[in-house]
């Protein structure tokens, strides 16, 4: 079975730098079927090394918008593109916008090893 760790790196992790094909979000949101079942409005794939993306667990700590005490904010920017979706988009057709930015970005983290399991906002 999938741990949520595991789903995490599938949705929100693609470590090579960003692409300027304008249907990266279309293919990747597919490819990594971030797409079963409905179309995802927002998904953001982060473009950094899993290590750096991991040792955020260890950054600032920040309360999530749930109330949740295990958020963590990267101290540093980092490189994301935000997929989002189209809004005449028709599922299972899902249309995205690929829109790259430069974010501080925060997660929540879980378990032991304590690792990143649930992207929650770019700042
Ligand atoms: P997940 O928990 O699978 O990581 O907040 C609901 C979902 O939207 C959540 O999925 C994360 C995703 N999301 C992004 O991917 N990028 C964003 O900037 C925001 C706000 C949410």
């Amino acid at each position: 079975k999938e741990s949520r760790a595991m789903m995490f790196q599938r949705q929100h992790m693609d470590p090579d730098d960003p692409s300027n094909n304008s249907n990266y979000c279309n293919q990747m949101m597919r490819r990594r079927l971030v797409t079963e079942g409905r179309c995802k409005l927002l998904n953001t794939f982060i473009h950094e090394p899993l290590v750096d993306v991991q040792a955020i667990c260890l950054q600032g700590n920040v309360i999530c918008k749930n109330g949740q005490p295990n958020c963590h904010k990267s101290s540093s920017r980092m490189k994301i593109t935000d997929c989002r979706v189209k809004s005449n988009s028709k599922y299972p057709d899902c249309d995205y916008y690929t829109i790259h930015k430069e974010r501080h970005i925060i997660v929540a983290c879980e378990g032991n090893p304590y690792v990143p399991v649930h992207f929650h906002a770019s700042v």
